[in-house]
């Protein structure tokens, strides 16, 4: 084991140091799962949901201090931290429904009766990024134990505290030792190593498409299942006859959320060309009403970056950029930045087409509404949209068209525990959350019986 040193971003403070566990240490947890498992599947399932529920309940019960750990820990404001102690709650009481509805099939066929049952695939390894490293995991861990799986859960290094608690609410909801474990370590040693395991019977994964890419590669060996819920480049497709002011109040909110820091992020807004000058005139207040600050503030609308590293490749991204307003941030200790407006004319600007995965946002006029699908699709990610406009034909017809898992029509909604979530091209491989999410931790087995 080596200790890792877990800094508080908006105070740049050491807060912990968390050993990070090594290949032996992972081998170890993963066999202790398999001995777990058993056990797990056969638990009754009103057992089982009652077991969950139970989990759910202790989360509301340290709802304050998980949202605080993640103040601490991420940076991120009070308010949307307890919104993420909120939402593994959610989760978790969500899929706690469905032990009981595992359904099967009895199929007709001739000569016998023929029925499909959903079975476990066994131990899950669930890999999960530093940008919402609560509700993240709980999207993987909560249909996965529903199943019957037991679950192997690696957390970024920088963000391992609430999911290290949220394995000790586990246990004391009575859910037995190996059946959920978390195993903080480096990416390429802990999560490197679950990918590996042939014990490991699916990876959930989320993260960059870079990393995603050598996940689906190891899984591709031994033919692993796996989810991967990658990048984004997602576009806010702003028509001439929507309601500007509200697509405008709306906008920041949409990518500077999380500082940025989400997969879902609205970081290009396509503006009617006829309504340009208007929207950007109407953008400029709002963005410089976002209040970045003391992530404790329950005011605070955007915290600090979750690194000097990160801070300084986002920040790289505007050598050269045409900057058309930006709003502030505070000086001193942390990994400030203000919300950043740039734009271009350009889609061949890097600006454009990488994922930033900070507070800066690109704007680009279109045409008409081929033109905006166009751009809306030049991109090799596919993850979320927006599209404002008073015509809700045209609403839909634009969401049709544009290739990606999650559009939204005069809002900018995403994640929400009922649908399902997840990516087109190269932001993911599989759906996560939504009534069938359990459903993607099964083996569907047919069992035909001859009638004579
Ligand atoms: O992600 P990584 P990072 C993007 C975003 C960000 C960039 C880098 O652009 O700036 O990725 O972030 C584990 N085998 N997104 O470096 O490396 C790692 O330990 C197995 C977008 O943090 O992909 C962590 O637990 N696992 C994304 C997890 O993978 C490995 C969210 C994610 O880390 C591994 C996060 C390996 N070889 C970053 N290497 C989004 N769009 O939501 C690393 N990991």
């Amino acid at each position: 084991m080596t200790g890792y040193a877990v800094i508080d971003p908006s105070t740049e403070q050491q807060i912990a140091t968390v050993e990070l566990a090594s290949v032996e240490q992972t081998d170890a947890a993963v066999a202790a799962a398999v001995r777990a498992f058993p056990g797990w599947r056969d638990v009754a399932p009103g057992e089982r949901a009652r077991l969950l529920r139970r989990f759910a309940q202790l989360v509301d019960d340290h709802l304050d201090e998980l949202a605080d750990l993640e103040v601490s820990n991420a940076g991120h404001p009070i308010g949307n931290a307890r919104w993420e102690a909120g939402n593994v709650r959610d989760v978790l009481n969500y899929y706690s429904a469905a032990p009981e509805r595992l359904f099967g099939k009895q199929i007709p066929v001739p000569g016998g009766v023929d029925i499909t049952f959903r079975e476990p695939l066994g131990v899950v390894g669930v890999i999960v990024p530093w940008n919402f490293p609560m509700p993240i995991a709980g999207w993987g861990f909560a249909p996965a134990l529903a199943a019957g799986n037991c679950v192997v859960l690696k957390p970024a290094e920088s963000t391992p505290l609430t999911a290290l608690r949220l394995a000790e609410l586990a246990r004391e909801a009575g859910i037995g030792e190996g059946v959920f474990t978390v195993l903080p370590g480096a990416g390429p040693v802990v999560g490197r190593r679950l990918v590996e395991h042939p014990d490991i019977a699916k990876i959930n994964f989320t993260g960059s498409t870079r990393v995603g890419k050598t996940i689906l590669a190891g899984c591709a060996d031994q033919v692993k299942r796996c989810t991967l819920e990658l990048g984004g480049k997602s576009a806010n497709v702003i028509f001439a006859d929507a309601d500007l002011e509200r697509a405008a109040a709306s906008a920041p909110d949409a990518v500077f959320d999380n500082s940025g820091q989400d997969c879902c992020a609205r970081s290009r807004i396509l503006v009617q060309a006829s309504v340009f000058d208007r929207f950007l005139e109407l953008l400029e207040p709002a963005v410089r009403a976002v209040r970045v600050g003391d992530p404790r503030d329950p005011a605070t609308a955007m915290g600090p970056l979750i690194s000097a590293e990160h801070r300084d490749r986002v920040r790289g991204y505007l050598d050269d950029a045409d900057i058309a307003y930006t709003g502030s941030a505070p000086d001193g200790p942390g990994y400030w930045m203000p919300p950043t407006v740039i734009t271009t004319t350009s889609t061949a600007d890097r600006r454009w087409r990488e994922e930033i995965f900070g507070p800066v946002v690109s704007v680009l006029p279109f045409t008409d509404e081929a033109d905006a699908i166009r751009l809306a699709n030049d991109s090799d990610y596919g993850l979320a949209g927006s599209i404002f406009t008073s015509d809700l034909g045209r609403g839909l017809r634009v969401s049709r068209a544009i290739r990606a898992g999650n559009l939204s029509v005069n809002s900018h909604s995403a994640v929400r525990y009922w649908t399902p979530f997840g990516g087109y091209k190269q932001s993911g491989l599989g759906r996560e959350l939504g009534p069938d999410a359990a459903d993607a931790y099964t083996e569907e087995k047919n069992v035909f019986i001859a009638d004579s």
